[in-house]
Order: structure tokens, then sequence, then C-alpha cells
């Protein structure tokens, strides 16, 4: 992707994601309020509940034990204990006795006005009849409530049935199943609250709104929706600096998303999960007869837009940021894919693979290797391995590692040697095959042909240490000759090749010994 498109797409991306993290935080901050205020509501609806229910009760107790007086009716006895009950029942005003229709006598003594049993408005289940707002004959006091069974009457104050401690604009509505209104607090819409009762559901113009049911009366507790508004704010103020940090987690997330993708690292990162990565080959020579008998695989990264990075650019990269062994499983399957079929016809053709510090420290690669190469079904002998001797520091490890690698069959050789510190002890103490001289020490054997070149003592020394010699870096005829002259054997470079495709290797390879044997 173009570098300006994930610029782009990250801002849009980080754009998106800071927007749905305040909205979510927005919404379940007035979500929350809402519930929490609703929990609030049904709090105040079941207390209602149930003093109405209390109060109720207290009544029907009333009327039921009226059926065991034994007085007779309107005796002083009988008018005692109709006092009794209303004394000991907290929520009742009056208790009144009828016969034929006509009030009798009431517990504050004998009626003697006409008084005709008020007309009931309803029925409850067990028989009570209800009268709502009766004007009591007897103490001409405010509209009472009437619950009449029998032959008695009780006269209740219609707020004890909603005789609640509600906070500021809470308005209570006390109501049978039916929508009969036993008490109110603060003048609730009484329509509403019915419609509430029967299932309608509370609209977000209306009031906030709660309905608590008890076995006969119900609640319907209803507030200002601006009430929850100012909860909201406070939960927003509460829940906002979550979702600011929910979106700087978003945006930073992004940005290092597109910092990493952005990055050589990153890239490269993805380059070998892709396996965008491709190995190419650079032939290497047996200089006298000039046959080809193997090459080395060295990886390419070409990048999307087409650009190529170099090798010793990112390799080193890898290295330092644990990605060299991803690579060096690359290569190795890359190389065993590439020459399964031509390693079969030419038993001679040996790819040398370059492996670094870590490969060597852990070993791994070799079980990838050894398991690659057994699947292809291709003779260990076919791969040499390259160390170079800044990969041998851990000797302990190169022993154990080289030693693993040679008793599997390969060929192992110090690479770059001369560029390092170790040399001389890495010669003495590891059990290796060949010894490629570094193309430093080639490049200034052509001006110092005649002179004091330490080229010819690394020969000497690897004829001693009875090691395989190459030269790397050739790039004129003169080099070769002079290598020749020194008895080295083996060459690599651009006199004879530069790392190339497979085909062009291949092609390389058939004309170059095809050429020697016609
Ligand atoms: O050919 P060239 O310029 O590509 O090589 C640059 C450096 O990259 C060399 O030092 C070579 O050893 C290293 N290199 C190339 N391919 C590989 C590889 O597959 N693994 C490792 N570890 N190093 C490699
Ligand atoms: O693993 P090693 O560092 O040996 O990898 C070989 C490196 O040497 C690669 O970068 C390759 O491109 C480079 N190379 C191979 N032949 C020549 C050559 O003849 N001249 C020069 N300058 N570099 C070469
Ligand atoms: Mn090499």
């Amino acid at each position: 992707m173009n570098r300006r498109y994930i610029i782009f797409f990250s801002i849009l991306a980080a754009c998106a994601g800071m927007v749905i993290a305040l909205m979510t935080a927005f919404c379940l901050s007035s979500h929350t309020a809402v519930n929490e205020e609703q929990q609030r509501l049904t709090l105040f609806a079941g207390r209602a509940v149930a003093r109405a229910g209390l109060t109720l009760d207290s009544a029907r107790t009333v009327l039921l034990s009226a059926r065991q007086f034994t007085a007779r009716p309107c005796s002083d006895d009988h008018i005692q204990e109709m006092r009794l009950m209303v004394i000991n029942a907290k929520s009742i005003e009056e208790m009144g006795y009828f016969e034929s229709g006509l009030l009798k006598c009431t517990s504050w003594g004998i009626t003697t006005a006409t008084v005709v049993r008020a007309a009931p408005g309803f029925t409850l289940a067990d028989g009570i009849q209800v009268t709502l707002h009766m004007k009591p004959t007897v103490t001409m006091g405010k509209r009472m409530t009437a619950l009449h069974l029998g032959s008695y009457n009780v006269l209740i104050d219609p707020v004890r049935f909603a005789d609640i401690v509600l906070e500021p604009d809470m308005r209570l509505a006390v109501m049978t199943g039916d929508g009969h209104v036993f008490g109110t607090q603060r003048d609730p819409d009484i329509r509403l609250s019915r419609s509430l009762l029967h299932g309608a559901r509370g609209t977000d113009a209306g009031p906030l709104s709660v309905v608590v049911r008890g076995t006969e009366l119900h609640a319907v507790v209803t507030e200002p929706h601006a009430n929850v508004r100012e909860r909201i704010v406070q939960q927003q103020w509460l829940i906002m600096p979550f979702g600011a940090l929910a979106a700087v987690i978003v945006i930073g997330i992004v940005i290092w998303l597109a910092r990493r993708r952005l990055s050589l690292l990153g890239e490269l990162g993805v380059a070998i999960e892709r396996r965008e990565l491709s190995v190419h080959y650079q032939p290497l020579l047996h200089m006298r007869s000039g046959n080809c008998i193997g090459a080395e695989a060295l990886v390419r990264w070409s990048r999307a837009d087409g650009s190529a990075v170099r090798p010793d650019l990112f390799i080193p990269l890898a290295e330092r940021n644990g990605l060299i062994q991803a690579i060096t499983d690359h290569v190795i399957h890359t190389v065993i894919n590439d020459f399964k079929v031509r390693f079969k016809t030419e038993p001679d053709l040996h790819i040398a693979i370059n492996v670094s510090a870590e490969d060597i420290k852990t070993g791994r690669f070799l079980n990838v290797l050894e398991q690659g190469l057994r699947e292809a079904g291709i003779a260990a002998s076919h791969i040499w391995l390259e160390m170079t001797e800044r990969g041998l520091i851990d000797v302990d490890a190169a022993r154990i590692t080289i030693g693993r690698a040679r008793t599997a069959g390969h060929a192992v050789a110090i690479d770059d040697f001369g560029t390092g510190y170790s040399s001389l002890s890495c010669l003495q103490e590891l059990p290796l095959d060949a010894l490629k001289i570094d193309k430093s020490f080639i490049k200034v054997t052509s001006a110092a042909l005649a002179g004091d070149s330490v080229t010819p003592h690394i020969v000497a020394m690897a004829r001693t240490l009875h090691l395989k010699i190459v030269a790397e870096g050739i790039e004129t005829q003169e080099q070769a000759d002079y290598l020749q002259a020194l008895g080295v054997e083996l060459g690599q470079g651009w006199l004879y090749g530069k790392a190339m495709p497979l085909a062009e290797f291949l092609a390389f390879y058939q004309r170059c010994n095809a050429d020697r044997a016609g």
C-alpha cells in the first residue's frame, strides 16, 4: 500500500475510533443514568405499594372483626367496641353501623340525622364495597374513602393510601387494577398513570415512570425527565474521561499500527509473513575447470512499490529484532523447493545457506532443514551452511550446532573470514569444512599482487587445518589467476556471475557445465 494511503486511512480509522468510543461512552452514560433513576423510582413505588396494602389490610381486619361484636347494636357497649377498633387501627377515622341502608350509629355515637348509605363505586375481590370521595355526614370533615362490608363501614383518609415520603418532583398514584384511584400525592396525571398501569410504555417526551404492582393496589411513580437529564450530565462527566481514554487508546493503537506498517521493520515483518522475500543464487565455480559446482543462496527483498532493500540493511535489522530465524526458515524452504528436482540429477550440486548467530545459538533451523530435506527426499550433502565469525562468538553453542550439522551430512563453511575478531581461535576449536576468504582481502590482491597481502597466509593456514578454501568477491581475471597460483580452487564473484534468480542460475549452470563437458 502506498504511504499516502496508509496515512490517510490511519487518520480516518483514528477519527472513527475516537467518535465510536465517545459515542459509546455518551450512550452508556445516559443509559446508566436512566437505569439508576428508574431503580430509585422503583424503590419509592415499592414503598407506596406496601403502605397502601397495610392501610387496606387494617381496614379489612376491622370490618372482619366487627362480625364478632356481641353487644346489642348501637348500645353504649357497641359504640365503645367500635371506638376501640378505630383507636387501635391507625389509618381509620371512623366506623359506622347500618341497618336497612341507614346509618344508625358510628364510633362517635348515635346518629340522629337520616343518613343513607352511600352508593358503592366498585367492589373488591373479597366483597368489600368501596366508595371514593365520600363526604362524611357525621363529622362534615374532608372527603373520605369508605369501605363497606356487611353492616359496617370504615372511613379512611385517602392520604393514608399514599403517605410515603417522596423526593421533590416525584408524583404518586395508588390504584386498583381497574384504574380506581385510592390515593395520590402531588397531583399526578391520572390518565397517564392509568395508561402506564395498563402497560403503556413511557415515552421520551413524557415523564420518567415506574409501575410497581401489589396484590390489590398498585403504585405509579413519575418524575420529570429534566431530573434525569441532570443525572445524565453528571454521569457523562463521570464516564466521559473513560471515553476519552478509550479514544486516546484507539488513536494510539492506530498510530502504532500505522508506524509499524510504515517502518522498515514493520514492513519486513509483513513481508516475511507473506513470504514476499525471494532467494537469488550466486554461482560457485571450480576456477581451473570453470565448472559450476553450486551456489550461495542470497535473500532478496523487493517491496510492493518495486524498490529493493539491500540485505546488508534488512538482515542486521532482522537479526536485532528477532526476525532472522523466520528468514532462515524461508530461505531453507525456498531452496529445497527450488532444487528438489535438480538435486536428484546433479549429485554434486550444492547450495550454501547463510545462517545467523541466533540460528547457531538455538540450532532450531537444523530441525527445519532436516524435516524439509526428509520430506523432499534430498541428501543433506546438497546443503552447505555458511556461518560468519560473528555468528560463532558463542563458541560452545557453535560447537554443538556445527557438530549436529556435520553429523547430519552438511558441510559447514566459515564466511567473511578475516573480518571478525575471533578468527584464529574459531578455526582451531570448531570442526569446520571450508573457509571463505572475505572479499576485502581479494580486492587488495590486485594492487598488491607481488606485495605484502595476508591472503597467502590465510590460504596457508586453511591448508594446514585441512579446510577447503573459497575465495569470494572475485571481480577480475587477474585476481582469479593470483588466487589459483596460491592454490585456491573454488571461487565466487562477479567475474563469474552475480546473484541471480533461479531460472537464470539453472541456465547458467547448464551452460557452464555443458561447455566444459563439450
Ligand atoms: O548478496 P548480498 O549483497 O546480498 O549480501 C549481503 C549480506 O546479506 C551478506 O553478508 C550475506 O551473508 C547476507 N545474507 C544474504 N542472504 C542471507 C540469508 O538468507 N541469511 C542470512 N543470515 N544472511 C544473508
Ligand atoms: O554472505 P556474504 O557476505 O559472503 O554474501 C556475499 C556478498 O558479497 C553479497 O552481498 C554479494 O552481493 C557480494 N558479492 C558477491 N560477489 C561479489 C563481487 O564480485 N564483488 C563485490 N563487490 N561483491 C560481491
Ligand atoms: Mn555468505
